[in-house]
């Protein structure tokens, strides 16, 4: 039998939409050299018009940083710094339904996601590098640790304020000013942080938010005025940032794409990993940088976990990301579906075998129904690029040495999955598998005080926990670890 939802749609009301948004810099807003539109992906209705900064505009966001920094940031002691960390991080959850609701219209992810994981996480973010900042000097990094300077800060679209978070709360903690640039599509969470940094009285110039497309990034990651590029986004732009950087001195740090395998032995509790699989792949659409892409399920087991997958992916619900019983929501551009549905018809042309799950795509915005291919083989593209949406790749093993082999054979190593009930098999795949994080048992799980970061093409630097600090201290010559 199956039950009909009755709507649940969370309140726009909370959000006050400007009709237009400038840049912040030196602590207010301010004009640039052109706008751009914001719309939302689920209705493709224009949200507000935002501010695209030119190099000028870049100029003036890190010669306001520089002040700041100066002045103010890296001479003012930890124990004050944290107390605006903490402030921020209150004011993060005393307005967390406005920012959910706001993440939610300009991304199109379900509200069920942004108010239960990206703004709580990016406030936990920001409380726990409030602990960190008068306690720098017993991280492991020498008795007293130096900021950076002034550091350049470019994010992707799909979580906004949560890489927004992973970026600044370090970064501040450390005694650093930051620019950041966040994507060209999901510019507004960021730039009601702004208004968040004004509330918590923020020194002006500590954060600036430079809203634009690449090139705005280009201009922010080039300029000579910035101590450190942290860059979260595809290894192809990954890869350009780097040569800008380098022989530049600045310091650089990487956070890239990612084609995960969630790993099923066949002593794994079948309904338990089918939810793992399904948040490892269907959880924000897909736009997961550590996906569990492939899944890798052993062959004994393959055609049961197989049929509890498909039955499991009939049951979600696909539309309205402002309603509150909404799995999968829109995906978040029009250039994001087409490079779904190019890498999708190069699977089926190559040929896996595809299987969506049934459910009705609305009009207007962007969509794609929760899929996976069967008959994969690892030269297939879907097995080897990152698809970035939800699309999930099957493919089989028969011996733990054969599920290492295949999982590491990709060009990235940001993340994995093991599902069994064997811990010393989970800790013989851990010590094998060349990602970043190894979960057991459980999929996409985050924390502040946890390192996240890759191997290989994923990038380098992590960024979370005590190693997390290494990116935003000055410790070459020093530190003792
Ligand atoms: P990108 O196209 O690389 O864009 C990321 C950011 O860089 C955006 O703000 C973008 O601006 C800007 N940018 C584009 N070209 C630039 C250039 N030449 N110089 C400097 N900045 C530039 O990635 P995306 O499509 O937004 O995000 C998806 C990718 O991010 C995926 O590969 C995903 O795996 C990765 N990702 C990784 C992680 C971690 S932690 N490893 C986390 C999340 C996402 P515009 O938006 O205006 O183009």
């Amino acid at each position: 039998m199956r039950f009909d939802y009755a709507p649940a749609p969370e309140s726009r009301s909370v959000v006050t939409l400007r009709d237009s948004y400038g840049l912040f810099i030196g602590g207010s807003f301010t004009g640039g050299s052109s706008v751009f539109k914001t719309i939302s992906p689920a209705t493709e209705e224009v949200l507000a018009e935002v501010t695209h900064a030119g190099p000028e505009d870049v100029d003036r966001a890190v010669a306001a940083a520089r002040q700041a920094y100066e002045r103010i940031w890296s001479v003012m002691p930890g124990r004050e710094r944290g107390k605006y960390l903490f402030r921020i991080a209150r004011l993060v959850q005393e307005r967390a339904r406005e920012l959910a609701v706001l993440e939610t219209m300009d991304n199109g992810k379900p509200i069920r996601e942004s108010r239960d994981v990206d703004v709580p996480l990016a406030a936990a973010h920001f409380f726990y590098h409030a602990g960190w900042a008068d306690k720098l000097g017993y991280a492991g990094f020498g008795p007293s640790p130096r900021p950076l300077g002034v550091v350049g800060q470019v994010i992707p679209w799909n979580f906004p304020l949560l890489m927004l978070a992973w970026k600044v709360a370090p970064a501040l903690a450390c005694g650093n000013t930051v620019v950041l640039k966040p994507a060209e599509t999901t510019p507004l969470t960021a730039l009601l942080f702004a208004e968040i940094c004004q509330q918590a009285d923020l020194p002006p110039g500590v954060v600036n938010i430079v809203t634009g497309d690449g090139s705005t990034g280009q201009s922010l990651v080039a300029h000579p005025g910035i101590d450190k590029v942290a860059f979260t986004g595809s290894t192809e732009v990954g890869k350009q940032i780097a040569r800008a950087c380098a022989v530049s001195g600045k310091r650089l740090t990487l956070e890239l794409g990612g084609k995960a395998a969630n790993v099923v032995f066949d002593d794994a509790p079948v309904d338990q990993a089918v939810e793992g699989i399904v948040n490892g792949i269907f959880f924000n659409q897909g736009h997961v940088c550590c996906a569990g892409s492939r899944l890798l399920v052993q062959e004994s087991v393959r055609d049961e976990v197989l049929a509890a997958l498909r039955r499991r992916m009939g049951t979600l619900r696909l539309g309205d990301p402002l309603d509150k019983n909404t799995d999968v929501g829109a995906i978040n551009s029009r250039a994001q579906l087409d490079k779904i549905g190019e890498l999708v018809a190069s699977g089926e042309a190559e040929g896996a075998s595809r299987w969506s799950a049934p459910c009705q795509l609305p009009d207007r915005g962007f969509w794609f129904p929760p899929t996976l291919f069967t008959e994969v083989s690892q030269a297939h593209r879907i097995a080897r690029e990152e698809i970035f949406g939800p699309v999930l790749s099957v493919m089989t093993f028969r011996t733990p040495a054969e599920a290492v082999q295949k999982a590491n054979n990709t060009p990235y190593g940001l993340s994995a999955g093991v599902w069994t009930e064997k811990g010393s098999l989970i800790l013989w795949m851990a010590s094998r598998l060349r990602a970043g994080v190894v979960w057991a048992n459980t999929f996409n799980r985050f924390d502040p005080s946890s390192p996240f970061g890759g191997y290989k093409e994923s990038g380098f630097g992590r960024e979370g926990g005590r190693h997390g600090l290494e990116a935003y201290l000055d410790i070459a010559g020093g530190g003792d670890v």
